[in-house]
């Protein structure tokens, strides 16, 4: 109930703010994406992990409007890079599933229109549970999302419940590989396995492959071998703040 207030005067006061995590080619090296992660600075507690708030913004309905800010602040923000000449890869921005509502189309193409920013710019990752709830009206609104030209990333893959003949009714452009498979990497006979089933399966249905929380060198090649398309992870980032961002994009890498 605490945080619950505190998160509510956090959105407020502006105390909530973005962090983005570069997504790098395995081919060329260089950053093509970034994923946008919720931060609060908290006056008393300090940085605040997402793993501890947006669970309780899931459950007392806060989420709506902190999925809408972080939508808002990650467009504003692709707008002042691109006014700063900067060459942006897509942002991608969670949404939880209760953000998945029917309103969320008319919700995105406002949001865009507002800072002038082209639906290609933004990614959307939404996770397993929601294809799980599997109605028509989801895939209704998957439908209209990608109609816009906005591309939707299917994040935690592998820790759900999707079946894979079930995958092929949404539209989704990219599988992102849960880290839970990548740590074992290339020691862990079952984890190889696993993320070599994923690859080759999005292969065949011609999604791109990133692969979520890759830390070694070891693990790196391992995935470039098996013809992954994208790393993310601390061996080449951590979510950085906005300035880091555009520096590390300046740089060229
Ligand atoms: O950045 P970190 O690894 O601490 O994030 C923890 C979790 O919080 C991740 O599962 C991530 O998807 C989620 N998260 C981060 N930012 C957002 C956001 O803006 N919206 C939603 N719904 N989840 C987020
Ligand atoms: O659920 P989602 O995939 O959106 O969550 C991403 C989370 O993973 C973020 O909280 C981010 O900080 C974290 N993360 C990103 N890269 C790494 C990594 O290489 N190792 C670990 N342990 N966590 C990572
Ligand atoms: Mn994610
Ligand atoms: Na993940």
């Amino acid at each position: 109930l605490r945080i619950e207030s505190e998160l509510r005067d956090a959105l407020a006061n502006g105390e909530l703010l973005l962090y983005y995590q570069p997504k790098v080619s395995l081919r060329s090296g260089r950053i093509v994406g970034a994923e946008a992660l919720l931060r609060w600075r908290h006056p008393v507690r300090g940085l605040v992990s997402p793993g501890v708030f947006i669970p309780v913004a899931e459950e007392t309905g806060l989420i709506m409007e902190l999925g809408d800010w972080a939508i808002e602040e990650a467009c504003r923000q692709i707008r002042q890079w691109h006014d700063a000449g900067l060459e942006m890869p897509p942002v991608a921005v969670n949404l939880s599933a209760r953000q998945f509502d029917t309103g969320l189309p008319q919700r995105m193409a406002a949001v865009l229109e507002r800072h002038d920013v082209s639906p290609e710019q933004v990614m959307l990752e939404i996770t397993e549970s929601l294809l799980v709830r599997g109605a028509d009206t989801v895939i209704g609104i998957m439908n209209d999302l990608v109609a816009m030209g906005l591309a939707l990333a299917l994040d935690d893959f592998g820790t759900g419940y999707s079946s894979l003949a079930y995958l092929k009714k949404f539209p989704i452009s990219t599988l992102k590989i849960d880290r839970a498979f990548v740590i074992g990497l290339p020691h862990e006979e079952n984890d190889c396995a696993i993320a070599r089933a994923i690859v080759t399966m999005a292969q065949q249905m011609r999604q791109e492959i990133v692969a979520e929380g890759v830390e070694t060198e070891d693990q790196m090649t391992f995935l470039r071998d098996l013809g992954c398309d994208q790393l993310q992870g601390y061996l080449f980032s951590q979510p950085v703040p906005a300035v880091d961002f555009q520096r590390m994009l300046g740089e060229g890498r």
